[in-house]
């Protein structure tokens, strides 16, 4: 035997860290290239790339260039200050970034799976997957919209991430103690969603109010028949977070009016206990451009004013207590009827096509921009608090529900520029908004509703995010711009550009853009930034815990009490896995055999994951410390099948293998 493998089997036992610097030391070049490290002592120069000076003229930099790389550069073992977890859009993912380094640290399976964390590969989390089936078609892909932190007292806790699907109406719930998704609640009632997954201050409701309206429940009716029976709704998904699960059975829905509803966010502080969601074509437009009728889009833009949907959902608590609902496919819904006579539902004007609504730190406005228009709307609810009280509707909506005077409703309009949209906060009272038309970010005083500066963006800014930025206490600091196109920005990748999340430093007097971070996973739409030290996911699993269940598994299996336990035709097998094995690594079945498989890591060591694979059979885990995983499969192809681990654990992981032989029938 070598003296490498002697080494390697006697590191097999322990972390994996010593062994892997086993196999680094048998590599002098490796050894040589990672010695020297970071810029030499003193500072002023930059190991043997000369001075700072040099370095700059030969890489073409300005001091500007070096002062943002200065800022953004995370040294080795260090850690960003905050995370952003951004919709990974149509790949029905989370992508979990680190700021100021813009590094990518995760991509979350949510709504579809994700391979390397053997999320939809015959494990646990196929059922997760599963309960979020809509229809009878297979939906693989989501379009994730706004993943959204939850709080407590208005503040991000840190403990879970909820994430809706606009194309297919779901929402997810993602425990941040290990980063994966437990629950996929899919909306029977709606037949899309957008205003999502926002959260009310303390997590008590989860909140998802559909976009294009349909028939709740998704029955049939023609769209001639659209004003009677199209219909929109916001869904209040009750939060359980002892279990970390949304209660379905406490769970409630508000009928809306078919106007095309947009975005939402939860009141806080003074308005707590409130909704408010934008929207779109009140002209109830449905298109018909075959037939020479305006297409939606300018049917949609025919009013100067949409409404703004003010929700009083406390009182709207008290009315599901008091039982005045229907029950529309097992979900209580209460009605548009009651929801306006009980004025749990009040609209107000909103300018030309409006997009985003978003309420101030201190709860006191709601901010909406307008695609089409050049401001920003203040309302202030404390006004609209009092209008509603004194019943002060300018008129009422087909649907009876009642119209406040917009003037009375608003503290005042910003200026902003052609296109605004979503608007952040800092902690020195000033909101930032991406303004789509006019590529900016226009920072505005808050007080006195003037814009302060604008900041050029590359190109076409969607949504817009700020450190701790949904919170009531936003930390300021650093802003991103979610831009929808990069054209000039990045080598080329093929006609689909990527996306371009870039960075912009807003602590110092002017805006200052420090970094440009393409996204290769879209089209993102939001996300959130919460400080780092907030979140305190485990490290480890205890051994034997089923993650979907925070329990150890029934069917845990210890070391030394592995098996294979055969009844008739269902074999089940008792596996553990630790470097570098697995026990057992011989599994014999007959061709259609219904086969059970209970698999316990049992590593207690950092980072000791293994992957766990049967070849063809479309089975892939990942097995991180102390987790346990149960596969159920029916042996039908009969063969020779390899099963190894698929993460490099050990120096012998290679190694770390096992047949699965299915012997077919006579
Ligand atoms: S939306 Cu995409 S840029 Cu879904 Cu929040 Cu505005
Ligand atoms: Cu276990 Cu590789």
């Amino acid at each position: 035997m070598r003296a490498w493998m002697k080494r390697g089997l006697a590191f097999a036992g322990v972390a994996a860290g010593a062994a892997v610097a086993v196999v680094a030391c048998e590599n002098k070049a490796e050894q040589q290239f990672t010695k020297p490290q970071g810029p030499a002592a003193g500072g002023a120069s930059l190991g043997a790339s000369g001075s700072l000076k040099d370095l700059m003229a030969a890489r073409g930099l300005s001091e500007a260039d070096v002062e943002a790389a200065v800022k953004t550069y995370v040294p080795t073992g260090k850690l960003d200050e905050y995370m952003i977890f951004a919709s990974g859009g149509q790949s029905g993912q989370v992508l979990v970034m680190g700021v100021p380094s813009m590094r990518l640290l995760k991509v979350i399976g949510v709504f579809t799976p994700e391979p390397w964390q053997g999320y939809g590969y015959g494990g646990e989390s196929d059922r997760v997957i599963a309960e979020g089936a809509q229809g009878t078609h297979k939906i693989t892909w989501a379009d994730v919209h706004h993943p959204n932190l939850s709080e407590t007292k208005g503040d991000y806790d840190g403990k879970f991430l909820f994430v809706n699907d606009k194309a297919n109406g779901r929402v997810a719930v993602v425990d941040l103690e290990d980063f994966m998704t437990k629950q996929i609640v899919a909306n029977p009632l709606v037949a899309s969603d957008h205003g999502g997954a926002f959260v009310t201050p303390n997590t008590d409701y989860v909140i998802e109010t559909s976009q294009y309206p349909a028939p709740l429940g998704r029955e049939y009716a023609p769209l001639s028949e659209y004003k009677e029976k199209y219909r929109g709704l916001a869904m209040f998904w009750k939060f359980d977070r002892e279990k970390g699960r949304i209660d379905v059975a406490k769970s409630f829905g508000i009928e809306l009016p078919p106007y095309t509803q947009d975005l939402a966010d939860a009141g806080k502080l003074v308005s707590d206990g409130w909704v408010f969601i934008n929207s779109f074509n009140t002209e109830m437009a449905t298109g018909g451009t075959l037939q020479g009728k305006p297409p939606i889009e300018s049917g949609a833009s025919q009013n100067d004013m949409d409404y703004l949907h003010i929700i009083d959902w406390k009182k709207a608590e008290q009315v599901v207590l008091a039982g005045k609902t229907d029950t529309i496919k097992g979900i209580r819904v209460i009605s548009l009827k009651t929801a306006g006579e009980e004025s749990i539902l009040t609209l107000v004007g909103e300018p030309k096509s409006p997009h985003g609504c978003d309420v101030t730190p201190d709860g006191k406005d709601i901010v909406v921009g307008g695609k089409l228009d050049t401001h920003g709307t203040v309302y202030e609810f404390e006004k609209i608090k009092n209008l509603i009280a004194q019943k002060k509707y300018e008129s009422r909506d087909p649907y009876g529900v009642g119209i406040l005077p917009f003037k009375e409703s608003i503290r005042g309009q910003v200026e902003i520029g052609l296109g605004p949209l979503h608007t952040v906060f800092d902690d020195k009272g000033f909101a930032y908004t991406s303004v789509f038309l006019e590529s900016v970010v226009a920072k505005w005083n808050l007080k006195d509703l003037k814009v302060v500066e604008k900041l050029k963006v590359h190109y076409n800014i969607g949504h817009i995010m700020a450190a701790e930025g949904d919170t009531v206490s936003p930390d300021g600091k650093y802003v991103v711009a979610m831009n929808k196109m990069s054209i000039d920005r990045f080598a080329p990748v093929g006609p689909l550009y990527p996306q371009n999340f870039q960075l912009i430093d807003v602590n110092a007097p002017s805006m200052r853009l420090l970094y440009d971070a393409p996204i290769g996973i879209g089209e993102p739409h939001y996300s959130q930034m919460i400080k780092t030290d907030k979140l305190k996911p485990i490290k480890m699993y205890k051994t034997g815990t089923n993650p979907y269940t925070g329990k150890i598994d029934p069917n845990a299996v210890e070391g030394g009490k592995e098996r294979i336990v055969r009844n008739g035709k269902k074999v089940e097998v008792f596996m553990t896995a630790i470097r570098s094995h697995f026990v057992p690594d011989q599994l014999e079945l007959e061709e259609g055999d219904e086969v059970t498989m209970h698999i316990t890591n049992l590593e207690q060591a950092e980072d000791q994951t293994h992957g766990f694979t049967i070849n063809m059979y479309n089975i892939d885990l990942s097995l991180e410390p102390g987790k346990h995983e149960n596969i159920t499969f029916k042996a039908d192809m009969p063969g020779v099948y390899p099963m190894y681990c698929t993460e490099f654990c050990s120096a012998l992981h290679l190694e770390m293998a096992g047949y699965m032989l299915v012997k077919p029938k006579k």
